[in-house]
């Protein structure tokens, strides 16, 4: 069996996508998600140049020869760019795997541990009412566990708060917008947040929060320790983890679970963190971390430490990984949850998939590999928009970490 030809295919279905196409000689094709978020181009050269024209004429039965013939072969490891095309090649391969085999991906890996997969929605307010109104909202839709994130008194375009309540999306213009952040309101407001959110709404549901890489590690453990009372799922990305050693400080000082990783691209980036029992759930994901193939590394070595999963999945991870992800979740012996941001009605159109959310939890639907397919035509009709992620500045003008 042979790969005889992989094509990359750009649409701008209310926000860009990045989706490779592998076709075989046997008529099966399978299909990876290569998007980054603001820099979509950059993996589309990479698999256009120095990644396509080695995969034809190999066999794409070989995934595991493929991933380390891109990772190994390619002298330059690791980062982003690096690591998205590699997980478009691994996530097309499986997908062939699974259409050749007549299996979905789950049922490759092993079989499912579950019977449907728990995820968390995104309420975005603009002030506290706002954000305790998105909570309920979210709650009315069925979720049981909720990511709250609210504009901050004083603070300008704060991090994660929506132009709409369901669709989130911070990339917006071809230039960096500039947002100001100011910690110490932050510190102050977000305690009053989840107070506010449990008075309203009681303990029935798990409550999540993204510091996104805003704090300190002592300012992470002062924040921690002021949310133990509302018992969150998780604090997230609350300090930046190129050097993992810091959360060693946060641990020391704070029960409230953490949760890291969407930002990471090996299980390099992650290795201290877990054997240390720094974090609770590694965030990394399927596109951004090498494929199914590396990702199912990290699962079973962060379960040695009883660290459980959470996959990012904003809206720019594209209808394929989050079909991806599903199959993963519902086979990862230590899943913790799943991020489900909901993508628009265009962004599902052109992905056709079979994956269906119900009181909470998504459904992957029966399914032959990842089960997500792209409509090419339609996809034509959304050519490629330049949209960068916003910045952040402190109030005098200090660069800071968006
Ligand atoms: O800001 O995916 O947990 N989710 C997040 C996301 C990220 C975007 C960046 O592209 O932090 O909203
Ligand atoms: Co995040």
């Amino acid at each position: 069996m042979k790969i005889t030809a992989a094509r990359v295919i750009v649409t701008c279905p209310g926000r860009n996508f990045v989706t490779l196409k592998i076709e075989t000689d046997q008529g099966v094709y399978g299909i990876g998600d290569a998007t980054l978020n603001g820099r979509e181009l950059s993996v589309v050269a990479y698999l256009e140049e120095h990644v396509i024209p080695a995969l034809i004429g190999k066999d794409p039965r070989r995934i595991e020869d493929a991933w380390q013939y891109f990772y190994r072969g390619a002298y330059w490891r690791r980062g982003p760019v690096t690591m998205r095309a590699i997980a478009a090649v691994d996530v097309a391969l499986w997908d062939i795997k699974g259409k050749m085999a007549g299996m979905s991906i789950t049922d490759l890996l092993g079989g499912a541990s579950r019977d449907s997969v728990l995820v968390y929605g995104h309420a975005n307010g603009a002030d506290l009412e706002g954000t305790i109104d998105a909570v309920g909202q979210y709650i009315d839709l069925g979720y049981t566990a909720i990511r709250a994130q609210s504009g901050i008194p004083g603070i300008k375009l704060a991090y994660g708060v929506g132009r709409g309540t369901l669709h989130y999306e911070p990339a917006d213009a071809t230039l960096p917008t500039e947002t100001v952040w100011n910690t110490s309101k932050y510190l102050d407001y977000c305690p009053k947040l989840f107070d506010a959110l449990r008075s309203n709404y009681g303990n029935d549901h798990e409550l999540l929060h993204d510091g996104h890489h805003r704090l300190t590690p002592n300012e992470a453990a002062q924040l921690g320790k002021n949310l133990e009372p509302y018992r969150l799922f998780w604090l997230e990305d609350i300090t930046p983890a190129e050097n993992q050693e810091a959360f060693r400080h946060i641990r020391q000082h704070t029960t409230t679970p953490l949760a890291v990783g969407e930002i990471f691209n090996t299980i390099w980036d992650a290795k201290d963190l877990i054997q240390n029992q720094l974090i609770d759930y590694i965030r990394m994901t399927i596109v951004g971390s090498g494929g199914i193939t590396h990702l199912r590394r990290v699962a079973d070595f962060a379960a040695l430490w009883q660290v459980r999963t959470g996959s990012h999945g904003a809206t720019d991870l594209s209808p394929v990984t989050m079909g991806a992800a599903l199959q993963f979740d519902m086979w990862v012996p230590n899943f913790g949850i799943q991020e489900y941001m909901r993508h628009t009605e265009e962004t599902d159109a052109v992905f056709p998939h079979a994956y269906s959310f119900d009181k909470g939890r998504l459904h992957p639907g029966a399914v032959v590999g990842h089960g997500v397919d792209i409509d090419e035509a339609l996809a034509a009709r959304y050519p490629y928009k330049p949209a960068q992620l916003p910045v952040a500045r402190l109030e005098d003008g200090t660069m800071w970490n968006w």
